[in-house]
């Protein structure tokens, strides 16, 4: 077990839904801390950058397009193996098999609006943290 940092957005339709809160307390109530945070509304150019790992898919388009929609919240999260733990609270890409109890489930309409993204590897939850934050927008609890 080690402590980790993760990336995690909350997107476009989870923010239209004022349900931030409910969501940042399942990271807390399951471990996480958030340690950095803020509201953007993403340009074209980066959803597009972020999301470039999929960019031959063909849904690429459409998630750009969801993604730069609206607000998001991107926030850092620290706490033991936070980047499988964060997959867990979130639940299945697809809502629709998504298990009971996670976010996914409960605030997700479809397999585009699917109320959150969350890194997959410890080496994307770096690239993906430094892709939006600045070393002093960050505060670890390892470090106060
Ligand atoms: P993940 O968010 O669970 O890691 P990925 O496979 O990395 O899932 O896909 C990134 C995002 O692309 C998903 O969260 C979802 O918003 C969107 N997406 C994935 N598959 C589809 C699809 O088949 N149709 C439309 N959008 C999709
Ligand atoms: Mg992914």
């Amino acid at each position: 077990m080690a402590i980790q940092q993760t990336l995690s957005i909350i997107k476009p339709d989870a923010v239209k839904k004022n349900v931030i809160g409910e969501i940042l307390t399942r990271f807390e109530k399951n471990g996480l801390s958030v340690i950095g945070s803020k509201l953007l509304f993403l340009s074209k150019e980066q959803a597009e950058k972020f999301y470039e790992i999929h960019k031959e898919r063909p849904f690429y388009a459409e998630l750009v397009a969801f993604m730069t929609s609206g607000p998001v919240l991107v926030s850092v999260l620290e706490g033991e193996e936070a980047v499988a733990k964060n997959r867990e609270i979130m639940g299945a890409t697809n809502p629709a098999e998504a298990a009971e109890g996670t976010i996914r489930k409960d605030f997700a309409e479809s397999i585009d609006a699917n109320a959150v993204h969350g890194s997959d590897s410890h080496e994307n939850a770096i690239n993906e943290i430094l892709f939006f934050f600045k070393e002093d927008e960050i505060f670890s609890k390892l470090e106060v």
